[in-house]
């Protein structure tokens, strides 16, 4: 059915109180829009927006994608009013300036996004589950009604206001990812507080840093963190880290295993003091461009960014792509694998699931915890129907062989989920073939910390349409991706053109917190009038796109520029001049001439004489950050030899393996 068809008598339903009015464009939007006659002061918007739609004869997914930028005010508008709960309605859509780093969205609405994640479905389906918490303990998981869930928000949101924690304060959370987590985070949305999330690996130091930058007077902990089959002391680093914070009058220290640690006066036990707070917490009203969170990320030089989202436009965004992109319907169970200390765990672990009343997964172990099946037991015990991983765990998991995967029941499984990294082609076809038995689309999605949500992703579309292997292939509805590169070459070559995107959305992250000026240098100046990724891309001219990786991982071979993925997809790994580093498959042995020769001819073969590795390098393990990135640019400074100079290494997830490639790249050259 590839007409439009406006469910006609909507004209007569809409004033029906809570009706719902359903626009049908298919094959590619179904949007059910719940109308709420007596506070919709936006009925003009959504009237336009059906207009519009009828009048521009949208009736596929580049014809909706074209409106939604065409028409941008009145495709969000519609959206945020009707997909978002408003205490009082907003009068202007957006309100940005790219030049001056201004990016206002929904301005004058007045909401509180706890209530959006939690109240209102509490009104419709109480004893719906909204968190699954998959323990690292196979088969120990624990489920969270929104009922349950909001009372512990409130308890939690009361605790907070009784310590002293106001509208606009920061609060630091350094916790694995469980109820508790989550509970905290929408508690700050509840009470107004700004939430900081620092991934619980990070080190002392690391955390310590954040906090300053915050100025947060309170953190929330937990006594010991289990991951993986290991206890980790996650009080003792925060004790280590608040040494030299004096911002930090107060510690919250729930109890995830039953070991008690050592309290100190500044120290809270969160359950007890929780436990004497009541489930009722009135929500705070929030202004849409109020900051809702602090999420640090590291740049290749200087100190880690604070990026900054607000409230309705990154709620609304998160919600959209997480309903639109993965085909996220009531009744699905929605398995996103990233911890909340990344943007992946807060837009669709958090508030994306949330924002749409859906069910989501709290992940706490790792994909080879107690074995490499520890996913797929998962996906069947769980009957996950949208599973979103990182390829760096599927390449992980690729080596150990099928059998770790057959062993389960997968039939639950409706979508596969990528993101974080390009995903090579062998990934992709294990990903799709055996995983998903053939059955599942492989939903690659390209965004950052900095865009909210995801700009690039094989879905929405006809469900026909086609996905290549390794391509995010298409903008979201409101992106408007542009493709530039005045500055090296005329011409894209290797890391392809400067992936940037030409208009405001939602979702996009606001400012660095402290360091407006920052964010402007960072995002804005380097093609003036366009956000800048840092990525680079290829567009392929049916329009699909293809990201190549980060600008900074890009080598200059004999005056061509190469991207690393590109090579990657050939022999799965690269830097300068080319420096080829391989981590063999578990059990295989080969001699090393032997692979390097293979591997120069693939590359040859493949992509170019020019790209043949120069130098083949066997080792255990890469440099990743904690989300799973390969550090490259670490690599590159490897085999430069100015290992003094690494920059920045707060993510790094474990410096051993810097100084294993250094050793090896020392011991052989
Ligand atoms: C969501 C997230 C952002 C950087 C981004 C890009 C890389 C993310 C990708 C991808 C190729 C994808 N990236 N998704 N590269 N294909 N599907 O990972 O945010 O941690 O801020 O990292 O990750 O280089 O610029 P963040």
């Amino acid at each position: 059915m590839r007409d439009l068809i406006i469910c006609c008598n909507w004209l007569k339903r809409w004033s029906n109180h809570g009706e719902l009015l359903r626009i049908y464009c298919r094959p590619t939007l179904d949007l059910d829009l719940p109308l709420n006659a007596s506070t919709d002061s936006n009925f003009t918007t959504l009237h336009a927006f059906c207009k519009a739609i009828a009048f521009q004869g949208v009736s596929d997914h580049s014809g909706l994608h074209k409106f939604s930028v065409n028409e941008s005010e009145t495709f969000w508008g519609a959206l945020a009013s009707q997909r978002l709960s408003w205490i009082s309605p907003f009068n202007t859509v957006q309100n940005c300036n790219f030049s001056q780093g201004k990016i206002k969205w929904f301005e004058g609405g007045k909401l509180n996004v706890s209530v959006n994640c939690l109240d209102r479905h509490v009104h419709t389906c109480p004893e719906r589950v909204a968190l699954i918490w998959e323990r690292d303990e196979p088969g120990t998981e624990v489920k969270f009604t929104y009922r349950e869930l909001l009372e512990l928000t409130c308890r939690l949101g009361n605790l907070l206001k009784r310590l002293g924690v106001r509208r606009g304060d920061c609060v630091t959370l350094y916790m694995p990812s469980c109820p508790l987590a989550v509970a905290s985070m929408l508690a700050c949305a509840r009470i107004g507080a700004v939430h900081n999330v620092v991934f619980a690996g990070f080190s002392a130091e690391a955390l310590a840093d954040r906090i300053r930058d915050t100025q947060s007077s309170t953190v929330i902990t937990v006594n010991q963190g289990v991951r993986g089959g290991k206890v980790i002391d996650l009080k003792r680093t925060v004790d280590q880290a608040v040494q030299n914070c004096p911002s930090v009058q107060q510690v919250l220290v729930a109890m995830r295993t039953e070991n008690s640690v050592a309290m100190t006066d500044r120290d809270v036990p969160l359950e007890e003091e929780m436990m004497k707070e009541d489930v009722v917490c009135e929500p705070v009203t929030m202004d849409s461009e109020d900051v809702l969170f602090l999420l640090y990320t590291s740049g290749s030089t200087g100190k880690p960014k604070g990026l900054v989202h607000t409230q309705a436009g990154y709620l609304l965004y998160a919600a959209v792509t997480h309903r639109y992109v993965f085909s996220y319907q009531d009744g699905d169970v929605f398995g996103c694998m990233a911890d909340i200390g990344w943007i992946t765990g807060h837009s669709y672990g958090v508030y994306g699931p949330l924002c749409n009343g859906g069910t989501t997964v709290l992940f706490e172990s790792t994909p080879v915890y107690p074995d490499p099946g520890r996913y797929w037991e998962t996906v069947q015990r769980l009957g996950i129907s949208q599973f979103y991983g990182a390829p760096t765990a599927i390449r992980l998991l690729l080596k150990y062989g099928d059998e770790w995967v057959q062993k389960y029941d997968r039939s639950c499984l409706k979508t596969l989920g990528s993101v974080g990294e390009p995903i090579n082609r062998e990934a992709w076809e294990w990903y799709h073939r055996v995983v998903g038995g053939g059955r599942c689309p492989v939903i690659d999605t390209w965004w950052q910390t900095e865009t909210g949500g995801i700009c690039i992703a094989p879905r929405p579309s006809d469900p026909d349409a086609e996905i290549i292997p390794g391509m995010a292939m298409r903008p979201f509805y409101g992106i408007k991706p542009a493709l530039l590169d005045a500055k090296v070459v005329a011409e894209p070559s290797g890391a392809g053109w400067a992936l940037c995107i030409s208009m405001a959305w939602p979702g996009m992250a606001r400012t660095i917190h402290n360091d407006h000026q920052r964010f402007i240098e960072t995002y804005f100046q380097p093609y003036p009038g366009y956000f800048f990724t840092g990525d680079g891309a290829y567009c392929s001219k049916e329009g699909y796109y293809q990201i190549v990786g980060r600008l900074d991982d890009v080598i200059n071979v004999s005056g061509h520029r190469l991207g690393t993925a590109e090579l990657e997809d050939v022999v799965v790994c690269t830097i300068k001049c080319v420096y080829v580093f391989v981590v063999l498959k578990k059990g295989v042995e080969v001699q090393e001439d032997v692979l390097a020769q293979q591997l120069r001819e693939m590359v040859s073969r493949n992509i170019a004489k020019y790209a043949s590795p120069d130098y083949i390098q066997v080792v255990g393990r890469l440099p990743k950050t904690r989300s799973g990135k390969i550090m490259r640019r670490v690599l590159r400074k490897v085999v430069e030899r100015k290992t003094d100079d690494l920059g920045d290494l707060s993510t790094l997830d474990d410096s051993e393996a810097v100084h294993e490639v250094i050793r090896v790249c020392n011991f052989h050259n």
